[in-house]
C-alpha cells in the first residue's frame, strides 16, 4: 500500500510542472497544514506527497506545522494519506485561487508600469522598481551610484543602489541588504524598497535623530529584486514560482533555486536537488545563473568594507545565521546571535506583538547549502551575514502589511548600522 503511494505521488521534495507558461490561477488549491512532533514522520511526509504539491514551509521546529499547496485533483489523495497515516491537519486555506486575487489581484496585474507607480500602499512590478531607482539615482547623485549588477536570463538589468558619502574614505564600513532571490516572496522586495527610500530619505536630511546618525556613517548597498524574471512570472503566470526562468538542458522543466547555487562548501547539501523540475534544483554547477553571477562579483568587489551581509527572505519570521549547509556552529555564533538578537530586539520596539525566532540556519530551520548567506560568510568572509524571513504566514500576504514591515525593518536595520560602524576592517576574524 506505501509502495503504491510513494510509486503513484513521487518521490521528490517539491516539483514544478513542465507545462510552467501557462496561467496558474490556483482555484480549488487548498493549503494544508499538517502537524507532527515525531521528525522521522514528518520527514516520510515530505517524500510521499505528489509531484505536483508543493511544501510550502518545512520548519525544522516540529512545534510548527508543516505547509503544503496541492492542486484540487491531489487533496482527496493527500487528505486520505494524512488520515490514513494518523497526521493531524487542518485546512489553512480553502481555496488559494480565491485568497491570492482577494489580496493581490493576481492575474490582472498586466498594467504597464510607471514610475508614479511606486509606492508602499501595493507591491509593485519590475520596472516600476527598475524605474524609480534609476530616478533616485538621477536626483540625488552626491550620495547614491546607481550600480549594474548585470542582467538576468531573459536580459532584465540587475541593479544594486549605493547610498553613502564614505566618510571614512576607504575606511567606511558598508552594509549589504538584498531581496526577491526567491520569486514568490513578495515581502522581501517590497521591503528592501522601503529600506531603500528611508534610507535615501535620511541621507537627504542629512537626519540628526541619534538613530540615524549612525545610518549616515555607514555606505549601504541595497539590491532590492535580484531575481526579476522569476518575480514577474509570479505576477503574470504561476504566484508560487520560485526559481529563476532558465531553460534546463535536457528537461522541459525551467528554473533554477538561486539559493542553493552559490560557489561555497556545502553546495548540494540537504533540502537540494540535482533535478531540474526540482524547486529547489542546484543547477548545472556552481554558480552557472547569471544572476548568482553577478551580484557574487559585487559583493566581492566590496567585501573588504562589507560588514554585514543580509537577505531577505520569507515567511515565518526568523532571524538566521550561517551555517545553513550544516547543523555545526560558527566560531562566532555567539556574535551572530548577538547582534541577530538586537535587530529582534528593535523589532519589538516597533511592534511589541512580533517574536522573531532566531538561530544558525542549519540548526533551528533546516539544511541547505549553497544558500547566498553561507557563501557572505564562507566565500567573501564577510563578518555577518544573516537571513531574515520576514513575517506572514504564507508567500501571499496582504497588501496592508507592508509598511508595518518596513517600519519593523528600519528599526532593526539601524542597529545593524551601529555595529558595522564599529566593526574592524578586513577578513572575517572567525575565518
Ligand atoms: O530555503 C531557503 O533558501 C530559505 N528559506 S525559504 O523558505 N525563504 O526558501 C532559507 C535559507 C537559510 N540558509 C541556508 N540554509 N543556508
Ligand atoms: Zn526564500
Amino acid at each position: 500500500m506505501w509502495l503504491l503511494f510513494c510509486c503513484c505521488f513521487g518521490l521528490s521534495f517539491v516539483n514544478t510542472s513542465p507545462y510552467d507558461d501557462v496561467f496558474e490561477s490556483y482555484d480549488g488549491h487548498q493549503i494544508l497544514s499538517v502537524h507532527s512532533n515525531d521528525r522521522a514522520k514528518r520527514e516520510t511526509l515530505r517524500d510521499a506527497l505528489p509531484e505536483n504539491c508543493d511544501v510550502l514551509k518545512f520548519p525544522h521546529d516540529t512545534a510548527r506545522p508543516v505547509d503544503v499547496l496541492c492542486p484540487p485533483e491531489s487533496l482527496h489523495r493527500v487528505k486520505r494519506h494524512l488520515e490514513s497515516n494518523s497526521y493531524k491537519y487542518d485546512v489553512k486555506v480553502e481555496d488559494v485561487g480565491v485568497k491570492i486575487r482577494a489580496e493581490e489581484s493576481y492575474g490582472t496585474r498586466k498594467k504597464r508600469a510607471s514610475v508614479a507607480d511606486m509606492s508602499w500602499t501595493d507591491f509593485q512590478r519590475y520596472e516600476t522598481i527598475k524605474n524609480w531607482m534609476e530616478k533616485l539615482a538621477d536626483e540625488n547623485p552626491s550620495f547614491t551610484q546607481l550600480i549594474e549588477m548585470g542582467r538576468s536570463v531573459e536580459n532584465r538589468v540587475l541593479y544594486a543602489l549605493k547610498i553613502g558619502t564614505s566618510p571614512l574614505g576607504n575606511e567606511t564600513r558598508s552594509v549589504w541588504i538584498d531581496g526577491g532571490i526567491h520569486a514568490r516572496e513578495w515581502i522581501s522586495p517590497t521591503t528592501a524598497t522601503y529600506l531603500l527610500n528611508e534610507l535615501v530619505r535620511a541621507f537627504k536630511e542629512q537626519s540628526s535623530d541619534c538613530k540615524e546618525k549612525g545610518v549616515l556613517s555607514v555606505d549601504w548597498y541595497v539590491a532590492p529584486l535580484i531575481n526579476p524574471d522569476g518575480y514577474e512570472y509570479t505576477h503574470t503566470n504561476q504566484r508560487y514560482w520560485r526559481k529563476n526562468r532558465s531553460t534546463n538542458s535536457g528537461s522541459t522543466c525551467k528554473g533554477v533555486d538561486l539559493n542553493r547555487n552559490w560557489n561555497v562548501v556545502g553546495y548540494g547539501a540537504g533540502a537540494t536537488s540535482n533535478q531540474p523540475c526540482s524547486d529547489v534544483y542546484k543547477g548545472p554547477s556552481k554558480e552557472s545563473e547569471p544572476e548568482t553571477k553577478a551580484i557574487g562579483k559585487t559583493v566581492l568587489e566590496h567585501k573588504d568594507n562589507i560588514r554585514i551581509y543580509l537577505t531577505l527572505h520569507s515567511y515565518g519570521a526568523y532571524w538566521l545565521s550561517a551555517w545553513g549547509y550544516t547543523t555545526t556552529l560558527p566560531k562566532d555564533h555567539e556574535k551572530q546571535i548577538t547582534l541577530a538578537t538586537r535587530g529582534a530586539d528593535a523589532i519589538k520596539c516597533v511592534n511589541p506583538s512580533r517574536s522573531y525566532t532566531i538561530g544558525s540556519a542549519g540548526a533551528i530551520f533546516y539544511i541547505a547549502g549553497g544558500a547566498s548567506d553561507d557563501w557572505a560568510k564562507a566565500t567573501a568572509e564577510i563578518p555577518y551575514s544573516f537571513t531574515v524571513e520576514l513575517p506572514g504566514d504564507d508567500f501571499v500576504i496582504s497588501k496592508s502589511q507592508i509598511i508595518p514591515i518596513g517600519e519593523e525593518m528600519w528599526a532593526a536595520i539601524k542597529e545593524m548600522a551601529g555595529e558595522a560602524a564599529r566593526h574592524p576592517l578586513g577578513k572575517d576574524p572567525a575565518m
